[in-house]
């Protein structure tokens, strides 16, 4: 099996995740980390025993010349960093979420594409494996043809003491978390014609929205509700879980709290534990989360040895971008936004 020469940039909170699974991964080494921040450098250096460490991805790309490099920073550096993979000629992994805005996004995607080279982005949520699972029962027509759906991800986990931007931006809960359960409604239901949304900010301390309500029409007729909330207190908080009801013709699909899927269709009741493996790395309750990163991870190299399209590219991404556009669009003016004018 080929082995491939990644290089990492941005070595804070979610990156030592990306390089645990790398570690994991077949085929693959991180043999070089940036960061212009030298304490995170060294940490993450001396953790995964890295020695070759840089604070400019320019010079650590010249230097290195990589196969493919994995950029783990958070938004704002994201187009300056992708245009310079592309112009490097090599492969490139950008995390969520991918871009400021709809034009930077669409300037990546074209960048790459003149240089020929895959880019990907790190949405990682579809890939849990329990939300792979529920994409395999609607592929085996387990309920028919599905007509209504919500997704939710309801929660009251501090996410700011591991994240501290995330109480500063105007924007909160839909650019940083409602993009993965958007992205999930995609994945599950496909591409979406309009959209509506409402938002609130319960808690004080933060900046932006952290409640956001939206109803998508998905182009084969469904309607779905995709719900988040990190103000919302449960006797058992179930970060990170996204839970999943879906109506059928044929029956009914629920993925409930603790990862159980109740699947009720012309083939019977299936119940069933979908728990993700605790990896060795691994932490709760973020398992779930770092389980995925794992699948992303191995079907980034997957696609790199086949040349295949990865099923988060840039250029799919661009569709869950537009969702959140359209769910800030729509929050602000009170109207149903129709995607194709975002
Ligand atoms: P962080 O602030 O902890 O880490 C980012 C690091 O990047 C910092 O150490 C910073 O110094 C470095 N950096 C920024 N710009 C740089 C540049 N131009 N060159 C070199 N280094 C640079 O952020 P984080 O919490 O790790 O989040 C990073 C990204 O991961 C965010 O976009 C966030 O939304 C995303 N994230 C994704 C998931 C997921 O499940 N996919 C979960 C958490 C966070
Ligand atoms: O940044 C977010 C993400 O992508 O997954 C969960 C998170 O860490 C906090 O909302």
């Amino acid at each position: 099996m080929a082995s491939y020469r990644g290089a990492l940039i941005g070595c804070g909170f979610f990156a030592i995740n990306q390089l645990h699974a790398w570690r994991d991964a077949e085929g693959v080494d991180i043999v070089a980390l940036c960061d212009r921040d030298p304490e995170r450098l060294s940490h993450a250096g001396e953790l995964f025993g890295i020695d070759r460490r840089y604070g400019d991805a320019e010079q650590m790309l010249r230097a290195e010349k990589p196969n493919f490099v994995d950029i783990a920073t958070t938004v704002a550096s994201h187009r300056p960093l992708v245009e310079l993979a592309a112009k490097m000629g090599i492969p490139v992994i950008c995390q969520k979420p991918f871009a400021l805005s709809m034009a930077d996004a669409r300037a990546m995607v074209e960048a790459c594409r003149l240089a020929g080279v895959p880019l990907m982005v790190h949405e990682n949520f579809r890939w849990q494996s329990a939300i792979q699972a529920v994409k395999t029962r609607l592929d085996a027509n387990a309920i028919g043809r599905p007509f209504w759906a919500r997704v939710s991800f309801r929660s009251g986990f501090d996410v700011f003491s591991g994240q501290p931007y995330l109480a500063e931006g105007k924007r909160f809960i839909i650019e940083d978390l409602g993009i993965h359960i958007l992205d999930i409604a995609r994945f599950l239901f496909g591409e979406v014609t309009q959209l509506s949304a409402r938002t609130q900010r319960v808690n004080p301390a933060i900046k932006g929205e952290d409640v956001a309500t939206m109803l998508l029409d998905h182009e084969g007729g469904l309607s779905s509700v995709v719900d988040c909330s990190y103000a919302t207190r449960l006797p058992v908080d179930p970060f990170p879980e996204t839970l999943v009801e879906i109506d059928g013709s044929a029956g009914t699909l629920r993925l409930g709290t603790g990862y159980r899927l109740v699947v009720n269709g012309p083939g019977g009741r299936e119940e069933v534990d979908l728990s993700p493996p605790l990896l060795p790395w691994a932490s709760r309750p973020w398992h779930n989360i770092q389980e995925s990163v794992l699948a992303i991870q191995r079907h980034w190299l997957h696609c790199l040895r086949n040349g295949k399209e990865p099923s988060t590219s840039g250029r799919d991404n661009i569709a869950t971008m537009a969702l959140v556009e359209a769910a800030y669009a729509s929050a602000a003016s009170g109207q149903t936004i129709e995607m194709a004018s975002i």
